[in-house]
């Protein structure tokens, strides 16, 4: 026989599962109806956004510098236990008090339905998967409810008598689960199904890049290979998932203040001169001796081509407004993207067309900036406006607007605090500086002077460019340090800075050990 205190201990834990229960059959419904309609408007992804959103800005970086990449799970795992928080206690609340138990579901997914709303690119659909998840999740909390009365109450339920039966409650709630499970995984299964292809034909090049040459990752294992390839090229940006783009219904406007405002198809883009460049893109969060730099060789149409397109000769604009197919806004200073850069509408990378989380169909790409002021993926309109009219994204939040990528170098072999054998060791990297080129790279040995590193082949001046250093490792503890010069002589500072506002700099030190 159970002890009245254990037994209530189990009725609060019962209650609690119900509520978290009736939550997930109701999230796992809506994000099916999310599925056929509007994806981004499923619960979980509308609250998850506007949180990214809303994040200040040191605590967006903090999270991009902790968990990386990863920073969208970790943000999207807080919102969803929060919320089963407060889906456990309005099962607990609703065993008293029923009808306050289901309104706070249905306040759950009314914060959703609202938040889903107010999204940039919202439509009227986007209410449909809250309003069902309100509907789902306050039905079958009420219904597993009658199930536990039926269950519990009655003559069974008399402690001297038999055992209540709990086979209803058990099938119930595994019935619930399963529906949970199933309409979650169907729903995953529809989004990436209607995601389609991003097979589309590109056009050869009018004016081609020259011969990739051999990088020495192969000689030197370690080494970041010379091109990034799409699997492990970097990606930041504020997105929860992926946006699947229709490239035949998809479009780049080009409005504001232009001659005329113009819209272009894809195919209108691929008619036009297309040219082939390697650009290392690089992120103004990446810090000193971070993962967020990657080379690749893109294919795209010259962005004053494009812009000529709408006629800019007479405008008063200084920056380009870009925003992607949510409503996204990137801009980009108008002289620096139009100095003669090679600055481009992107289709194309490393020989295929844009991955979708690269940008697919089209992003724009000007090397030498970072790609929170260039790099625009799923671009759909370009607004010639000036700073004091409009503001991009980042620029409400304090970041610069013009961030050209300072100097840097990085360190990928060996790694810090790794364990070298004693004899030759080889260290080596990558060192960048857009624009203008890297001159030599040197390397610093338990803070003696510096020696200068061998460097790999040229690609161009936008391209990074490979190093290594031979070093006769004796045994102990060392630290090794390393710096870019660039061609016109400038180089790597030690003065540090943290990626906020403008960029990281400072020099990257490992500590390793020689055995
Ligand atoms: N639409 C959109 N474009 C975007 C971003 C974004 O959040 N949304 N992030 C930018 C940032 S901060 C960088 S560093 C580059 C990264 O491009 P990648 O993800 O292809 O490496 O994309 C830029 N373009
Ligand atoms: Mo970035």
């Amino acid at each position: 026989m159970q002890t009245p205190d254990k037994q209530s201990r189990w009725t609060w834990l019962r209650h609690a599962v119900y509520g978290v229960l009736a939550t997930l059959v109701g999230l796992a419904a809506a994000h099916l109806v999310a599925a056929f309609t509007v994806p981004a408007a499923s619960p979980v992804l509308a609250v998850g956004s506007t949180v990214i959103d809303l994040t200040p800005t040191p605590l967006k970086e903090f999270a991009i510098r902790q968990f990386g990449t990863a920073d969208k799970l970790v943000l999207v795992g807080s919102v969803t236990i929060v919320v089963l928080l407060l889906a456990a206690l309005a099962g607990v609340i609703a065993r008293r008090r029923e009808t306050v138990g289901l309104l706070i579901l249905v306040g759950l997914a009314g914060v959703a339905g609202v938040l889903a709303v107010l999204r940039p690119s919202s439509g009227p659909l986007d209410v449909l998967p809250a309003l069902v998840a309100a509907v789902i999740a306050s039905t079958s909390l009420w219904w597993l409810h009658r199930v536990d009365d039926r269950s519990t109450e009655g003559p069974s339920n008399r402690v001297d008598g038999p055992r209540p039966t709990r086979r209803g409650v058990v099938l119930a709630t595994g019935g619930l689960a399963a529906a949970a499970v199933t309409m979650g995984a169907l729903g995953r299964w529809v989004t990436s199904y209607r995601l389609g292809g991003t097979d589309v034909a590109l056009p050869t090049a009018t004016d081609p890049a020259p011969a990739f040459p051999q990088g020495l990752e192969k000689m030197y294992g370690g080494i970041t290979p010379l091109r990034t390839p799409d699997g492990d090229f970097y990606r930041v940006d504020t997105r929860l998932t992926v946006p699947a783009v229709d490239v035949d219904s998809w479009t780049l406007t080009i409005d504001g203040d232009v001659d005329q405002e113009v819209t272009l198809t894809f195919a209108d883009l691929t008619a036009m001169e297309t040219m082939e460049r390697d650009i290392t893109l690089t992120c103004v969060s990446n810090s000193v001796g971070g993962p967020y730099v990657g080379g690749a060789r893109w294919l795209g149409i010259p962005l004053a081509d494009v812009l000529a397109k709408a006629g800019i000769d007479s405008t008063k604009a200084d920056q380009i407004l870009s925003t992607d197919v949510d409503g996204m806004t990137i801009s980009t200073p108008l002289d620096v993207a139009l100095d003669g850069r090679d600055a481009m509408i992107a289709i194309g990378m490393n020989g295929g067309p844009l991955p979708r989380t690269h940008g697919f169909p089209a992003r724009m790409v000007v090397p030498g900036l970072y790609g929170f002021v260039s790099a625009c993926k799923w671009i759909t309109r370009m607004t010639l406006t000036t700073y004091d009219a409009e503001q991009a994204y980042w620029t409400e939040r304090k970041w610069v607007t013009d961030a050209p990528i300072k100097i840097s170098s990085r360190i990928d072999t060996p790694k810090p605090l790794s364990t070298s054998d004693a004899g030759t060791v080889i260290i080596g990297g990558v060192a960048w500086a857009q624009g203008v080129g890297i001159e030599k790279v040197e390397v610093r040995i338990d803070g003696g002077g510096w020696q200068e590193a061998k460097l790999g082949p040229q690609v161009n001046n936008d391209y990074w460019r490979q190093w290594y250093y031979e070093w006769d490792g004796e045994p102990g503890r060392h630290l090794i340090a390393s710096r870019a010069t660039n061609k016109d002589g400038e180089v790597q500072t030690d003065v540090r800075m943290t990626p906020f506002p403008e960029g990281s700099s400072g020099l990257q030190e490992i500590s390793i050990s020689v055995t």
